[in-house]
């Protein structure tokens, strides 16, 4: 083929598929939270008028509400480094039907690969669970170092992570805190957030020694 320049049989999705699109239900306002764990990004999609910068260390928030279904794309929109132009944002808008769908095939998902709630664990087991969840879920914000930044707090030396009353940092966790600058985490398992709870306080400097079982979050939700 020659290189002619003429990309009118290009498809349109060049560059912007994902693996797993953001799906959101149609008419409703969605709030995003932008941070970093390296430079500055920034969450850009045109179609929705948004355009708000992560910054390493801060939180940041943004909203839209899609007036129609279909799929839109994005991109980062700051010039973050030489793999820039590979982060696009793709966002799936479903009719309200289509997302009660999608979520309840999700949690299907979830729950086939929850593990029992009443298994009781070794400290070491847990822990090492624990730091892939904290790796996947925390560690954007918090760093893998547990230091966080600005004013993501610090896990290492955390006085709600050090507690022997463990019942602040787990309703922390499942509730989020300053509103929504940490997130709620209850959609984990019981499973994963005793062990991303575990993790966080023998990690680092905070050799407590302290275990958290499956069992304290079930009856911490309750709560
Ligand atoms: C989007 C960023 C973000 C993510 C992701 C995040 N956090 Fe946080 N977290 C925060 C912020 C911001 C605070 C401080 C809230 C405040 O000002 O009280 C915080 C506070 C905390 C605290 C309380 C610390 C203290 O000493 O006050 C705990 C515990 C915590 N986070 C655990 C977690 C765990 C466990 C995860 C992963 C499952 C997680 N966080 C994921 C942003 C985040
Ligand atoms: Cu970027």
């Amino acid at each position: 083929m020659s290189n002619s320049g003429d990309v009118s049989n290009a498809p349109t999705d060049y560059l912007l598929k994902v693996d797993y699109p953001l799906v959101v239900p149609v008419g409703q306002k969605i709030r995003i939270i932008t941070t970093a764990n390296d430079v500055i990004h920034s969450f850009m999609v045109p179609a929705f008028g948004i355009k708000q910068d992560a910054i390493p260390g801060f939180v940041r928030d943004t909203w839209f509400r899609a007036e129609k279904v279909g799929d839109y794309y994005g991109q980062c929109a700051e010039l973050c480094g030489k793999e820039h132009a590979y982060m696009p944002i793709h966002v799936k808008v479903l009719s309200a039907q289509d997302y009660s769908l999608w979520v309840q095939t999700e949690m299907k998902k979830v729950a086939a690969k929850r593990d029992d709630p009443s298994r009781v664990w070794a400290l070491d087991d847990l822990a090492k669970r624990g730091e892939k969840v904290y790796a996947a879920n925390c560690a954007a914000c918090h760093q893998a170092n547990g230091k966080g930044a600005g004013s993501i707090k610090a896990l290492d030396g955390s006085a709600i992570v050090k507690d022997a009353n463990h019942a602040l940092q787990i309703q922390t966790v499942l509730h989020g805190a300053a509103n929504g600058a940490m997130p709620s985490w209850k959609q984990l398992s019981d499973t994963d957030l005793a062990a991303v709870i575990s993790y966080t306080k023998n990690a680092w400097s905070n050799k407590t020694g302290q275990l958290v079982q499956p069992a304290e979050v079930v009856a911490q939700r309750g709560k």
